[in-house]
């Protein structure tokens, strides 16, 4: 009998590693799981694995490999850098995202989005503005849900929206969009990338097995992409809030050339979802949904697409308006772990803002915010680990510092007047103080509830 093969899933993480494994002994493979976390710390994640998965804890020494393995699942929390990885490399392992593993057992349409802002929106909206369509679409990948784990519920003629990251497009080897979307470049991740150009290589991984019957759907606003793009063999389409494009803006309404005519698709001014780097994701998703349908000979019914692009309340966390307390709007952008997302979120809010910022740096340019700072926010409440270094940078605009989110939220109203709005946009990752941005986001928004029902002081 052929000996089962033996795979590695470096990273058991809360979601991806768990999934990866338990996907791999479905499909008949003996499994190891290691994590440089204990054993305790991992144990709410090892009672979900199936109990023939080993798991090594605590641990990711190279001589790991002296069990001999036939390849290695990378989480994407894992950089590739570590000795565990490099040495494996070296012997011949063959190294894998779970992208490139679900991919080997996907028989649906692929659409995957890539970009720094943008994506996890983009993902949703395309797969609502697909699923009006008629088509049987599945948002998954990095907004949490892994695509491993909803791959073999996939039918032929599904759709499989996957939200792609860099860490998560770095390994992949044969996997093939049908459509891929970038939605922009700005600087992210340096703390895991020499340069932006080497983060901008891992995205553009997207685009490296596509052929001239698939899609590469690009911002052309993005003047990074506009420098770097390289060939492609995709068919591209572009989007522009500026010029002329496939899909652009124009006095308000977003308009696509369709066999040579210029055709309204909607008006911004109807969206659910506010800025107008929304109108950018809103003509990625338009775009997609029409190049899918294209690609394999459907229709798209244009006033059902109109209804979709209206009928779609965004996402939590990103810009997401929790309500208003003695005149003051209070605004969840917890997602925001970047500039770029943090400059999106203060250019979409009309009116004066106190903005919540701080957590663990991820190696971003902070100083690129002192322009977009200086005349729209009234004062800064620092949070996290970057307390010292933003009161440092941003000196010239009034600020306090908070040592939780409970005072940060005190002090924020403390500062602000009625009509002001109150915006949690962090620009940082949320490690130093939470397990992750939802419950960054989470915990704000139970701290407006508990200030609405009179429960928090705050005078
Ligand atoms: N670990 C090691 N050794 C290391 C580093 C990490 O063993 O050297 C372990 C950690 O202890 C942890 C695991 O590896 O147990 C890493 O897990 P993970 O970070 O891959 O976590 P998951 O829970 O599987 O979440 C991942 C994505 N996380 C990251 O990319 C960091 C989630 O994206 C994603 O939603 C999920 O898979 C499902 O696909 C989050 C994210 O922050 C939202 N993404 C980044 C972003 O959007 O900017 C890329």
């Amino acid at each position: 009998m052929e000996k089962k093969k033996h795979i590695l899933v470096v990273g058991l993480g809360y979601r991806t590693g768990l999934a990866s494994a338990n996907f791999l002994v479905g499909k008949g493979f003996d499994v190891t799981v290691c994590d440089r976390k204990s054993h305790d710390e991992l144990m709410p994640v090892i009672q979900k694995l199936d109990q023939s998965v080993k798991v090594i804890a605590d641990n990711q020494d190279p001589s790991i490999l002296d069990t001999g393995f036939n390849e290695i699942v990378l989480s994407p929390g894992v950089p590739q850098s570590i000795p565990l990885i490099q040495e494996a490399k070296g012997k011949g392992i063959p190294v894998i995202s779970e992208i490139e593993l679900a991919y080997r057992y996907c028989t649906s349409r692929i659409v995957g989005i890539t970009g720094t802002d943008g994506k996890s929106t983009t993902t949703m909206l395309t797969a609502h503005c697909l699923k009006a369509s008629g088509f049987d679409a599945h948002p998954c990948g990095n907004i949490g849900i892994p695509y491993v784990s909803i791959v073999d519920t996939l039918k032929k003629d599904s759709v499989a929206v996957i939200e792609l990251s860099s860490f998560q497009l770095e390994t992949i080897d044969t996997f093939k969009p049908d459509v891929a979307i970038l939605t922009n470049l700005t600087p992210d991740h340096l703390d895991r990338y020499n340069s932006l150009e080497e983060y901008f290589a891992a995205k553009m991984n997207i685009a490296k097995n596509q052929d001239t019957n698939d899609y590469f759907i690009v911002n052309s606003d993005d003047e990074f992409i506009a420098t770097h793009l390289p060939s492609l063999k995709a068919t591209k389409f572009t989007f522009s809030l500026q010029k002329d494009a496939d899909c652009y803006f124009k006095e308000g309404g977003i308009y696509c050339t369709l066999n040579g005519r210029q055709q309204l698709i909607a008006q911004a001014s109807r969206l659910k979802i506010l800025g107008l780097h929304n109108v950018q994701n809103a003509m990625a998703a338009i775009l997609a949904t029409l190049s899918l349908a294209k690609k394999i000979g459907r229709d798209v019914n244009l006033k059902t697409l109109e209804d979709a692009l209206y009928t779609f309340e965004g996402l939590p966390h990103r810009v997401q308006m929790i309500g208003s307390f003695q005149g003051r709007a209070f605004i969840n952008d917890s997602k925001a772990t970047t500039v770029g997302a943090v400059i999106m979120a203060l250019k979409s809010i009309p009116g004066d803002v106190i903005l919540i910022i701080g957590g663990r740096a991820k190696g971003d340019d902070y100083s690129r915010l002192k322009n977009y700072l200086k005349g729209k926010v009234k004062a800064l409440v620092l949070i996290g680990e970057t307390k010292d270094e933003f009161a440092q940078l941003f000196n010239d605009i009034p600020h306090v510092k908070a040592h939780s989110m409970e005072d940060a939220v005190v002090k924020a109203i403390k500062v602000s007047g009625e009509g002001d709005t109150i915006l949690l946009s962090p620009a940082c990752a949320s490690f130093d103080m939470y397990k992750n941005y939802e419950e960054r986001g989470n915990d704000f928004i139970e701290i407006f509830k508990r200030l609405k029902q009179g429960q928090l002081r705050w005078m």
